[in-house]
Protein backbone atom coordinates (compact mmCIF):
# COMPACT_ATOMS: atom_id res chain seq x y z
CA UNK A 1 0.00 0.00 0.00
CA UNK A 2 2.51 2.39 -0.01
CA UNK A 3 2.36 4.73 -2.88
CA UNK A 4 5.32 6.83 -4.56
CA UNK A 5 3.99 10.04 -2.91
CA UNK A 6 2.99 8.99 0.45
CA UNK A 7 4.61 11.12 2.99
CA UNK A 8 6.59 8.88 5.13
CA UNK A 9 8.09 9.09 8.47
CA UNK A 10 11.11 8.25 9.48
CA UNK A 11 11.21 7.26 13.52
CA UNK A 12 11.36 3.89 14.55
CA UNK A 13 9.48 2.52 17.31
CA UNK A 14 10.27 5.49 19.25
CA UNK A 15 7.69 7.74 21.41
CA UNK A 16 9.04 10.08 23.65
CA UNK A 17 7.90 12.81 25.37
CA UNK A 18 6.81 16.53 24.01
CA UNK A 19 6.75 19.54 26.26
CA UNK A 20 4.87 21.49 23.59
CA UNK A 21 1.37 19.46 24.56
CA UNK A 22 1.72 21.61 27.75
CA UNK A 23 1.94 24.79 26.43
CA UNK A 24 -1.89 23.73 24.77
CA UNK A 25 -3.85 24.29 28.06
CA UNK A 26 -3.62 28.37 27.78
CA UNK A 27 -6.05 28.21 24.71
CA UNK A 28 -9.77 29.17 24.85
CA UNK A 29 -11.89 28.27 21.64
CA UNK A 30 -11.95 30.44 18.93
CA UNK A 31 -13.45 31.61 16.02
CA UNK A 32 -12.20 32.36 13.33
CA UNK A 33 -13.68 30.23 10.77
CA UNK A 34 -15.19 32.23 7.85
CA UNK A 35 -17.21 29.14 6.09
CA UNK A 36 -18.30 32.04 3.63
CA UNK A 37 -14.80 32.62 2.31
CA UNK A 38 -15.25 36.01 0.50
CA UNK A 39 -13.28 35.03 -2.67
CA UNK A 40 -11.68 38.92 -2.51
CA UNK A 41 -8.22 40.49 -1.65
CA UNK A 42 -9.20 43.21 1.19
CA UNK A 43 -7.52 45.67 0.11
CA UNK A 44 -4.02 46.55 2.32
CA UNK A 45 -4.59 43.34 3.98
CA UNK A 46 -1.59 41.35 4.95
CA UNK A 47 -3.22 38.68 6.10
CA UNK A 48 -2.02 35.29 4.91
CA UNK A 49 -5.03 33.67 3.09
CA UNK A 50 -5.29 30.04 4.16
CA UNK A 51 -8.17 27.63 3.17
CA UNK A 52 -8.24 24.75 5.33
CA UNK A 53 -10.39 21.42 4.73
CA UNK A 54 -10.65 19.71 7.69
CA UNK A 55 -11.95 15.55 7.51
CA UNK A 56 -14.64 16.00 9.99
CA UNK A 57 -15.44 15.90 13.65
CA UNK A 58 -15.31 12.13 14.30
CA UNK A 59 -13.20 12.43 17.68
CA UNK A 60 -11.84 13.59 20.52
CA UNK A 61 -8.80 13.89 18.76
CA UNK A 62 -10.68 16.17 16.19
CA UNK A 63 -12.16 18.53 17.95
CA UNK A 64 -8.86 19.46 19.65
CA UNK A 65 -7.06 19.07 16.72
CA UNK A 66 -9.68 21.82 15.56
CA UNK A 67 -9.44 24.37 17.86
CA UNK A 68 -5.72 24.09 18.12
CA UNK A 69 -5.49 24.21 14.04
CA UNK A 70 -8.54 27.55 14.62
CA UNK A 71 -6.17 29.28 17.62
CA UNK A 72 -3.14 29.33 15.75
CA UNK A 73 -4.75 30.54 12.55
CA UNK A 74 -6.30 33.55 13.51
CA UNK A 75 -6.67 36.87 12.38
CA UNK A 76 -4.50 38.44 15.24
CA UNK A 77 -1.88 35.59 14.32
CA UNK A 78 -2.05 37.08 10.67
CA UNK A 79 -4.23 34.90 8.72
CA UNK A 80 -7.35 35.08 7.27
CA UNK A 81 -8.74 31.21 7.70
CA UNK A 82 -11.52 29.60 5.47
CA UNK A 83 -12.30 26.77 7.61
CA UNK A 84 -14.19 23.64 5.78
CA UNK A 85 -15.62 20.69 8.09
CA UNK A 86 -16.34 17.67 5.89
CA UNK A 87 -17.90 15.84 7.77
CA UNK A 88 -15.41 12.30 6.45
CA UNK A 89 -16.65 12.90 2.70
CA UNK A 90 -14.25 13.15 0.41
CA UNK A 91 -15.97 14.65 -1.98
CA UNK A 92 -17.05 17.79 0.17
CA UNK A 93 -12.99 17.87 0.86
CA UNK A 94 -12.42 18.08 -3.02
CA UNK A 95 -14.91 20.29 -2.92
CA UNK A 96 -13.25 22.83 -0.65
CA UNK A 97 -10.16 22.18 -2.43
CA UNK A 98 -11.96 23.34 -5.20
CA UNK A 99 -13.06 26.27 -3.83
CA UNK A 100 -9.80 27.41 -2.76
CA UNK A 101 -8.44 27.16 -5.71
CA UNK A 102 -11.33 29.55 -7.13
CA UNK A 103 -10.83 31.76 -4.54
CA UNK A 104 -7.30 31.97 -5.26
CA UNK A 105 -6.17 31.37 -1.82
CA UNK A 106 -2.44 31.90 -0.69
CA UNK A 107 -1.91 28.50 0.99
CA UNK A 108 -4.14 25.32 0.93
CA UNK A 109 -3.69 22.99 3.93
CA UNK A 110 -5.66 19.79 4.37
CA UNK A 111 -6.41 16.70 6.21
CA UNK A 112 -7.13 14.14 3.54
CA UNK A 113 -9.97 11.64 4.88
CA UNK A 114 -8.37 8.65 2.73
CA UNK A 115 -4.85 8.43 1.25
CA UNK A 116 -6.02 7.58 -2.07
CA UNK A 117 -8.51 9.35 -4.89
CA UNK A 118 -6.83 12.94 -4.64
CA UNK A 119 -5.01 12.24 -8.29
CA UNK A 120 -7.64 15.00 -10.12
CA UNK A 121 -7.96 17.53 -7.61
CA UNK A 122 -3.96 17.63 -6.51
CA UNK A 123 -3.21 18.44 -10.11
CA UNK A 124 -5.29 21.11 -10.19
CA UNK A 125 -4.41 22.60 -6.99
CA UNK A 126 -0.67 22.33 -8.67
CA UNK A 127 -1.61 23.58 -12.22
CA UNK A 128 -2.97 26.88 -9.78
CA UNK A 129 0.42 27.46 -8.35
CA UNK A 130 -0.97 27.09 -4.80
CA UNK A 131 1.34 25.42 -2.52
CA UNK A 132 -0.02 23.01 -0.48
CA UNK A 133 0.34 21.38 3.17
CA UNK A 134 -0.73 18.65 4.09
CA UNK A 135 -2.03 18.06 7.47
CA UNK A 136 -1.90 15.03 9.90
CA UNK A 137 -2.89 12.25 7.22
CA UNK A 138 -1.18 10.86 3.87
CA UNK A 139 -2.08 10.73 0.39
CA UNK A 140 -0.99 8.01 -2.09
CA UNK A 141 -0.88 9.83 -4.89
CA UNK A 142 0.26 9.64 -8.89
CA UNK A 143 0.98 13.65 -8.94
CA UNK A 144 4.76 14.40 -8.76
CA UNK A 145 5.53 16.76 -5.96
CA UNK A 146 2.10 17.26 -4.65
CA UNK A 147 2.66 18.92 -1.66
CA UNK A 148 5.50 21.34 -0.58
CA UNK A 149 5.65 19.49 3.24
CA UNK A 150 3.61 17.78 5.98
CA UNK A 151 3.09 17.94 9.79
CA UNK A 152 1.49 15.26 11.54
CA UNK A 153 1.98 11.75 13.68
CA UNK A 154 4.26 8.34 13.21
CA UNK A 155 1.33 6.11 12.98
CA UNK A 156 3.53 3.33 12.07
CA UNK A 157 5.68 4.02 15.17
CA UNK A 158 1.61 4.14 17.48
CA UNK A 159 1.26 0.43 16.49
CA UNK A 160 4.80 -0.99 17.05
CA UNK A 161 4.52 0.86 20.49
CA UNK A 162 0.91 -0.94 21.29
CA UNK A 163 2.04 -3.77 20.08
CA UNK A 164 5.39 -3.97 21.65
CA UNK A 165 3.12 -3.67 25.12
CA UNK A 166 0.75 -6.27 24.04
CA UNK A 167 3.83 -8.90 23.78
CA UNK A 168 5.69 -7.66 26.57
CA UNK A 169 2.16 -7.83 29.20
CA UNK A 170 -0.32 -9.86 27.10
CA UNK A 171 1.72 -12.62 25.08
CA UNK A 172 -1.52 -14.62 25.03
CA UNK A 173 -3.95 -12.32 24.22
CA UNK A 174 -6.66 -13.25 21.72
CA UNK A 175 -7.46 -9.50 19.86
CA UNK A 176 -9.69 -8.19 18.11
CA UNK A 177 -8.47 -5.00 16.47
CA UNK A 178 -11.04 -2.10 15.94
CA UNK A 179 -9.83 -0.02 12.89
CA UNK A 180 -10.07 3.50 11.99
CA UNK A 181 -11.83 4.90 8.68
CA UNK A 182 -10.29 1.61 6.19
CA UNK A 183 -7.63 3.79 3.57
CA UNK A 184 -7.13 6.14 5.98
CA UNK A 185 -3.36 6.77 6.70
CA UNK A 186 -4.08 6.30 10.44
CA UNK A 187 -5.82 2.92 10.12
CA UNK A 188 -3.21 1.89 7.31
CA UNK A 189 -0.37 2.52 9.00
CA UNK A 190 -1.32 1.51 12.96
CA UNK A 191 -2.56 -1.69 11.63
CA UNK A 192 0.82 -2.09 10.02
CA UNK A 193 2.67 -1.35 13.00
CA UNK A 194 0.93 -3.82 15.17
CA UNK A 195 0.79 -5.90 13.07
CA UNK A 196 4.29 -6.54 12.56
CA UNK A 197 4.81 -6.73 15.82
CA UNK A 198 1.86 -9.11 17.42
CA UNK A 199 0.28 -9.96 14.37
CA UNK A 200 -0.28 -13.82 14.89
CA UNK A 201 -2.75 -12.86 18.01
CA UNK A 202 -5.02 -11.40 15.97
CA UNK A 203 -8.60 -13.15 15.52
CA UNK A 204 -10.45 -10.52 13.73
CA UNK A 205 -10.41 -6.85 12.46
CA UNK A 206 -13.45 -5.03 11.46
CA UNK A 207 -13.63 -0.82 11.05
CA UNK A 208 -15.37 1.57 13.55
CA UNK A 209 -14.71 4.69 11.34
CA UNK A 210 -12.45 6.64 13.93
CA UNK A 211 -16.25 7.45 15.85
CA UNK A 212 -17.40 5.93 19.16
CA UNK A 213 -21.01 5.13 17.89
CA UNK A 214 -19.39 2.89 15.02
CA UNK A 215 -16.67 1.30 17.44
CA UNK A 216 -19.84 0.23 19.53
CA UNK A 217 -21.49 -1.37 17.03
CA UNK A 218 -18.63 -3.19 15.60
CA UNK A 219 -17.49 -4.56 19.20
CA UNK A 220 -21.23 -5.71 19.59
CA UNK A 221 -21.08 -7.88 16.46
CA UNK A 222 -17.60 -8.86 17.18
CA UNK A 223 -18.23 -10.02 20.95
CA UNK A 224 -20.48 -12.54 18.89
CA UNK A 225 -17.77 -13.32 16.13
CA UNK A 226 -15.56 -14.11 18.18
CA UNK A 227 -16.69 -14.78 22.09
CA UNK A 228 -12.94 -16.22 22.90
CA UNK A 229 -11.50 -12.25 22.25
CA UNK A 230 -9.32 -10.92 25.23
CA UNK A 231 -8.43 -8.10 24.30
CA UNK A 232 -9.23 -4.89 21.93
CA UNK A 233 -6.88 -2.77 19.55
CA UNK A 234 -8.23 0.31 18.76
CA UNK A 235 -7.03 2.81 16.32
CA UNK A 236 -8.44 5.72 18.61
CA UNK A 237 -9.84 6.30 22.17
CA UNK A 238 -13.17 7.41 20.90
CA UNK A 239 -13.92 3.71 19.12
CA UNK A 240 -12.78 2.24 22.50
CA UNK A 241 -14.92 4.38 24.66
CA UNK A 242 -17.51 2.69 22.43
CA UNK A 243 -15.98 -0.97 23.08
CA UNK A 244 -16.74 -0.45 26.71
CA UNK A 245 -20.14 0.17 26.28
CA UNK A 246 -20.86 -2.63 24.12
CA UNK A 247 -18.46 -4.82 26.25
CA UNK A 248 -20.71 -3.98 29.57
CA UNK A 249 -23.60 -4.54 28.15
CA UNK A 250 -22.74 -7.90 26.96
CA UNK A 251 -21.79 -9.00 31.11
CA UNK A 252 -18.46 -8.70 30.80
CA UNK A 253 -15.33 -6.43 32.70
CA UNK A 254 -13.45 -4.12 30.16
CA UNK A 255 -9.99 -3.95 30.77
CA UNK A 256 -10.04 -7.30 32.29
CA UNK A 257 -12.32 -10.13 30.94
CA UNK A 258 -11.28 -7.81 27.69
CA UNK A 259 -8.12 -5.70 27.46
CA UNK A 260 -8.44 -2.76 25.86
CA UNK A 261 -4.94 -0.89 24.20
CA UNK A 262 -6.16 2.81 22.62
CA UNK A 263 -4.34 5.31 20.66
CA UNK A 264 -4.81 8.95 20.84
CA UNK A 265 -5.10 9.87 24.74
CA UNK A 266 -7.56 12.32 25.02
CA UNK A 267 -9.24 13.40 27.73
CA UNK A 268 -12.17 10.84 27.90
CA UNK A 269 -9.19 8.08 26.99
CA UNK A 270 -7.25 8.74 29.69
CA UNK A 271 -9.44 8.63 32.44
CA UNK A 272 -10.80 5.32 30.93
CA UNK A 273 -7.15 4.06 31.68
CA UNK A 274 -7.64 5.83 35.23
CA UNK A 275 -10.28 3.66 35.53
CA UNK A 276 -8.72 0.39 34.68
CA UNK A 277 -11.33 0.26 31.65
CA UNK A 278 -8.36 0.83 29.20
CA UNK A 279 -5.20 -0.69 29.98
CA UNK A 280 -2.77 1.13 27.93
CA UNK A 281 -2.83 4.34 25.45
CA UNK A 282 -0.72 5.10 23.01
CA UNK A 283 -0.32 9.47 22.90
CA UNK A 284 -1.37 11.01 19.15
CA UNK A 285 -0.97 14.54 20.17
CA UNK A 286 -3.48 16.74 17.82
CA UNK A 287 -2.32 19.92 19.09
CA UNK A 288 0.83 21.33 16.76
CA UNK A 289 -1.66 24.75 15.51
CA UNK A 290 1.37 26.58 16.37
CA UNK A 291 3.87 24.28 14.36
CA UNK A 292 1.49 24.46 11.86
CA UNK A 293 1.02 28.05 11.57
CA UNK A 294 4.79 28.39 11.54
CA UNK A 295 5.49 26.33 8.39
CA UNK A 296 2.21 28.09 6.78
CA UNK A 297 4.16 31.30 7.74
CA UNK A 298 7.05 30.02 5.44
CA UNK A 299 5.67 28.03 2.71
CA UNK A 300 3.34 31.73 1.65
CA UNK A 301 7.30 33.71 2.14
CA UNK A 302 9.14 31.47 -0.21
CA UNK A 303 10.81 29.73 2.19
CA UNK A 304 11.98 26.28 2.61
CA UNK A 305 10.39 24.09 5.05
CA UNK A 306 11.71 20.75 5.76
CA UNK A 307 9.25 17.84 3.70
CA UNK A 308 7.80 16.14 6.91
CA UNK A 309 7.30 17.33 10.57
CA UNK A 310 6.60 14.78 12.51
CA UNK A 311 4.56 15.25 15.82
CA UNK A 312 6.21 13.41 18.70
CA UNK A 313 3.94 11.48 20.94
CA UNK A 314 4.70 9.33 24.85
CA UNK A 315 2.37 6.44 25.83
CA UNK A 316 0.76 6.14 28.95
CA UNK A 317 -0.26 3.09 31.45
CA UNK A 318 -2.85 2.44 34.33
CA UNK A 319 -0.25 4.12 36.21
CA UNK A 320 -1.13 7.07 35.10
CA UNK A 321 -3.40 9.17 38.21
CA UNK A 322 -6.57 11.51 38.09
CA UNK A 323 -4.42 14.33 38.53
CA UNK A 324 -2.81 13.97 35.24
CA UNK A 325 -5.96 13.18 33.42
CA UNK A 326 -7.42 16.87 34.95
CA UNK A 327 -4.56 18.61 33.62
CA UNK A 328 -5.08 17.53 30.40
CA UNK A 329 -5.83 19.73 28.07
CA UNK A 330 -8.18 18.11 25.41
O1 LIG B 1 -6.22 9.20 15.90
C1 LIG B 1 -8.47 9.75 15.39
C2 LIG B 1 -9.03 10.70 14.39
O2 LIG B 1 -5.80 11.13 11.89
C3 LIG B 1 -4.50 11.05 13.85
O3 LIG B 1 -8.11 10.66 13.33
C4 LIG B 1 -5.82 11.21 13.27
C5 LIG B 1 -6.86 10.22 13.79
C6 LIG B 1 -7.03 10.13 15.29
O4 LIG B 1 -10.31 10.48 14.08
O5 LIG B 1 -9.04 9.93 16.64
Amino acid sequence: MKGINRARTGLAGVVATFTVLALAACGGGSDTSGDGGDGGDEGGSDLIRVGFSQLGAESGWRTANTESVKESLSEDAGFDLTFVDAQQKQENQIKALRDFVAQDVDVIAFSPVIETGWDEVLQEIKDSGIPVVLVDRTVDTTVDDPFVTWIGADFKAEGTTAGEWVAENAPDAKIFELQGTLGSGAQVDREEGFGEVVGEQIIGKASGNFTRAEGKTAVEAALQAYPDMTMIFTHNDDMGLGAIEAIEAAGKVPGKDIQIVSVDGVRDGLQALVDKKFNYVVECNPVFGDQLAELITKVADGEDVPKETIVIDKAFDQTITQADVDARAY
